[in-house]
Formats: C-alpha cells, structure tokens, sequence
C-alpha cells in the first residue's frame, strides 16, 4: 500500500536544574490518549522542524524556546497505520517562562528513571534511555 509522505513529529525533552523531564498527557479525542509524551507535534508545510518545535512549545505550554537551545537527540520512526511517521527528538535545558498545560489535560516533571514506568507512545520511547545516560 502507498503510504506517501511520511508524518513528521517533532518533539522536547524539557530538563530543569533538578534533572527532571517534562511529559504532557494526551488528550481525550487525540491518537493515543492519555498516554504521557514528550511535548511536541506536527512539522507544517514550509516549516523547519525547529521553527515547528518552537511554534508548539508556545502553544501547549506557553514557554519560548530560541532554536540555539535545542540540541537534536535521537529520532524514532512508527506506522501510524495508514501512514508513517518520523519523530526527531530535541533536547532543550533553557527557556522563558513556567511551563503550563494550555492544551494537555497534565503535565508532570519526572526523574529520568520514572520514565520507565510511564505509558508512553512507541516512537518516544527511545529516548528514556538516552536521558538515563544524559542527565
Ligand atoms: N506523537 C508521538 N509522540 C510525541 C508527539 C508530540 C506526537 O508519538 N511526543 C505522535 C502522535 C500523533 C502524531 O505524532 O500520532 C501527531 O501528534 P499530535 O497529534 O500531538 O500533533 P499536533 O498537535 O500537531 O496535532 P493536531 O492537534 O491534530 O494538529
């Protein structure tokens, strides 16, 4: 079957002073619901991913991100089912303002390790491991 282009996801691992991760819970109605994800979505048209991840940044948790503090970490790819999708994965430990759920039913600040107990979505997955070893 013709998938055509692939999706492609952008998302943050947020990490505060204390070496803790942001996860934002998926809403109600959306793929994948309630599971907890890096913060995060979808690459427009005629966009660069990091001008992407900036845009989002602002609109799911009202933080503003400089594309100098967004360190490219790892990317996943998964079938979404009639299409693929590519997540690319920034690491960022430097913004303005208090992270807030605009668009998420919660956000949680986690240590690394907690991570592994959390529901997460496959493609995000990869990156607990390497936050393991970052932080
Ligand atoms: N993922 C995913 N992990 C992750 C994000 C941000 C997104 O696996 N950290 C997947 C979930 C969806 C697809 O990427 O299958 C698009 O993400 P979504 O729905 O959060 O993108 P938005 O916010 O651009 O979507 P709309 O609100 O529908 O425009």
């Amino acid at each position: 079957m013709d998938k055509g282009k692939p999706l492609i996801v952008v998302a943050a691992a947020l990490i505060d002073g204390d070496g803790r991760v942001l996860v934002q819970q998926r809403p109600q109605g959306k793929a994948m619901a309630g599971l907890w994800e890096f913060p995060g979505g979808k690459v427009e048209e005629d966009e660069l991913p990091e001008a992407a991840l900036i845009r989002e940044l602002r609109e799911e948790l009202g933080i503003d991100v400089e594309k100098a503090c967004l360190a490219p970490a790892c990317f996943a790819s998964e079938s979404l089912g009639e299409r693929h999708m590519i997540l690319l994965v920034y690491i960022c430990r430097k913004w303005r303002g208090i992270p807030q759920a605009l668009e998420a039913p919660a956000i949680r600040w986690v240590r690394p390790l907690d991570l592994h107990g959390l529901d997460m979505p496959p493609a995000d997955k990869p990156l607990i491991g390497l936050l393991d070893a970052l932080i």
